[in-house]
């Protein structure tokens, strides 16, 4: 198959311990026979030569879908225990503790969170929305395909402790339509097996809509005893024909998809009809919380888009089923290199929800720019609000996945970092986010120590400098409207989506304060406070709550339009650092690998470069104020 192994490739090892010569299993479940088939190609590939007698390690599979598993030293070798599931992540931790060097050691381990999923917005005629690594890898030509990819695929979400995969874009559309309605059951079945094979579930998106759509009815109104029923047997037939299906994924009411607010019905009512059908093949709702409106008049001053989750649903909270989690995307408004956590996040008190976090870099450079993601996704987990920690208040954890059929499965190899850090932080959120970029690095290249520092200081560095180079201070928006890639710092200024910074020759921002849009109180009031008062604001998100003039002076001196030319110039100069730091590991990292990122990041400073001078003379046209420095602005 043409796909890189990615973090599986796994490079022979001196100091292998003796037992990994021969492992023995007393398994019977097709995720206990995978835990054994992976823990002997996987020592094979670390350099363990076969024994027939001596040391081994033994599996010992116990019944049950848990997924935990555990490790205890035994006369003869270790024994690694645990349900199917959990052997499988068993396996995958110790061929990863030994791949980097270091020696496994008995305990016992267990996810945080019952589901650990990747959404896909793979579109039934194979492109991608937001896809930035080639074609889906799921449909072909209109129809579900379980290709070569599907297993491998299975395996790398294993290996990191994933479990869910929503197969098809949240935008139900065209032949999607139909995955509903028996016309492929037997492609998701074989999908579905695949996946499971490794403990991982397949989820469906559908549309709200699908009553009236495929099943010929009037009306999709939730409450209508028709629909109700229509839902019901669709789910009967559908769960007992794609028996691994885990439930749904449903965008309604939001950017034009049908929901139950064109029937007069709360987002409870709608996502609550469809947990009665899904619940007694003990199925689940995803109900996205991504409803604002989007075809805003940018005259109208008043409504604020990041108002706009938290409004429709905190007044819902402890409405829902409880087979329904509500799925908030990790900010108010949409996937920007740097935004607050969704209040939805720290204080639904009587609702289950899951964050939505984006591996697709749609704003975070199109997976041409590295951006390494880690470090923003652990801060989200880790942020405490009125109702307790992030991390704490979590039923389960979901991203929009960045891969594709490209080779190398997420366009720019140093992406794969994030899906990697994605899985073990969704495993432990604990786990410290940097530790897994440095062990990424170390599975992907090698144990080269140049390569180790180099990759790893790129990934750490890499998100800030996105950031300096773009958008600072939490702006946002200044992207391109169709393609939301390159600056166009006025693009979405006139446009319906809510999307403004309203700068002027003398103020940039949106108050969000209480004088403004009264957005930071939906915080609760200490942390609604901090945010709503400028001289409190963390700085990075300064432009996110506040409108300021370009004189106003930042925490060290400089003022905020300086502040803004240097991190365009700054952010720069990184890019081209990070591009010239890659080119001397010239001959140390694989001639074909080494080239895929050379190239990326000749685009990336190509790109760097544009932003800067493009943001930054567009202020100096605006402000007429030079940059202290003398540096070009071009007028
Ligand atoms: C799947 C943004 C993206 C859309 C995406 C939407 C969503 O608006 O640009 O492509 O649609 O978010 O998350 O539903």
């Amino acid at each position: 198959m043409n796909a890189s192994p990615l973090w599986l490739d796994f490079r022979p090892r001196p100091d292998l311990p003796l037992w990994t010569r021969r492992v023995t299993g007393e398994v019977t479940s097709p995720q206990g026979k995978a835990a054994l088939r992976e823990l002997r190609q996987g020592f094979a590939a670390l350099g363990a030569e076969a024994a027939g007698d001596g040391p081994c390690l033994r599996l010992r599979e116990e019944p049950g879908e848990g997924e935990g598993w555990r490790l205890s030293a035994e006369k003869d070798g270790p024994v690694l225990s645990g349900p199917g599931r959990g052997l499988v992540y068993g396996a995958f931790a110790l061929l990863r503790k030994l791949a980097l060097g270091e020696a496994p050691v008995p305990g016992e381990e267990a996810p945080r969170y019952p589901l650990r999923m990747l959404d896909h917005w793979d579109n039934a005629d194979g492109s991608i929305e937001r896809g930035y690594a080639g074609n889906s890898f799921f449909f072909r030509e209109g129809r579900p395909v379980c290709g070569g990819r599907t297993r491998e695929y299975a395996r790398l979400l294993a290996s990191v402790g994933l479990n869910g995969c929503c197969l098809n874009n949240v935008n139900v559309t065209g032949e999607a339509l139909y995955l509903l309605t028996g016309k492929y059951d037997g492609e998701l079945r074989a999908i579905g097996e695949a996946l499971a094979e490794y403990g991982v579930s397949l989820w469906l998106s559908v549309s709200f809509a699908a009553p009236l759509e495929q099943g010929g009815l009037p009306t999709a109104d939730p409450l209508d005893p028709a629909v109700r029923r229509w839902w019901r047997e669709t789910c009967d037939r559908l769960f007992r024909a794609v028996p691994d299906l885990g439930g749904f994924l449903v965008k309604a009411d939001s950017e034009g998809r049908p929901g139950p607010q064109s029937y007069g019905r709360t987002q409870a009512e709608g996502a609550n009809m469809l947990a009665e059908a899904v619940k007694p093949h003990g199925g689940r709702i995803l109900w996205r919380c991504f409803v604002y409106d989007c075809t805003q008049d940018w005259r109208d001053l008043k409504t604020d888009r990041a108002r706009a989750q938290y409004d429709t649903f905190a007044p819902l909270d402890g409405q829902f089923a409880d087979n329904v989690l509500l799925q908030a995307k990790n900010g108010p408004v949409d996937f920007q290199v740097r935004e607050p956590v969704s209040p939805l996040l720290v204080r639904l008190e009587h609702t289950k929800s899951i964050v939505e976090f984006q591996l697709a870099q749609e704003y975070t450079g199109q997976q041409k720019h590295v951006c390494w993601l880690g470090a923003a996704m652990k801060e989200v987990l880790d942020f405490t609000g009125p109702a307790g920690t992030v991390k704490d208040r979590l039923s389960a954890v979901c991203a929009v996945s960045n891969t594709g059929d490209d080779f190398n499965w997420t366009g720019h190899d140093l992406a794969a970092a994030n899906l990697y850090t994605f899985g073990r932080l969704c495993w432990d959120p604990d786990l410290d986010a940097e530790v897994t970029a440095r062990e990424w690095t170390r599975l992907t290249y090698g144990p080269d120590p140049l390569v180790e520092a180099t990759v790893t200081d790129i990934l750490l560095r890499s998100r800030e400098v996105y950031e300096q180079y773009t958008v600072p201070l939490g702006i946002g928006w200044m992207c391109d409207p169709p393609t939301h890639y390159g600056p166009s710092p006025e693009g979405f200024e006139y446009d319906r989506w809510g999307t403004y910074h309203r700068a002027t020759c003398r103020e940039i921002g949106v108050e969000r304060g209480p004088a403004g849009t009264g957005y930071s109180e939906q915080y609760g009031p200490a942390l609604g406070a901090v945010y709503g008062n400028m001289d409190t604001c963390p700085e990075e998100l300064l432009l996110f709550f506040h409108r300021l003039p370009y004189d106003y002076r930042m925490r060290d001196g400089r003022t905020l339009l300086q502040r803004i030319y240097d991190d365009h110039f700054e952010g720069c100069a990184a890019a081209e650092a990070m591009a010239k730091a890659w080119d001397a590991l010239e001959g140390r990292v694989r001639s074909d690998a080494f080239r895929r990122v050379q190239v990326r990041f000749r685009e990336q400073v190509r790109s760097a470069r544009e932003w800067r001078d493009v943001v930054n003379s567009w202020l100096y046209r605006l402000t007429l104020i030079p940059d202290e420095k003398g540096r070009k602005l071009y007028l």
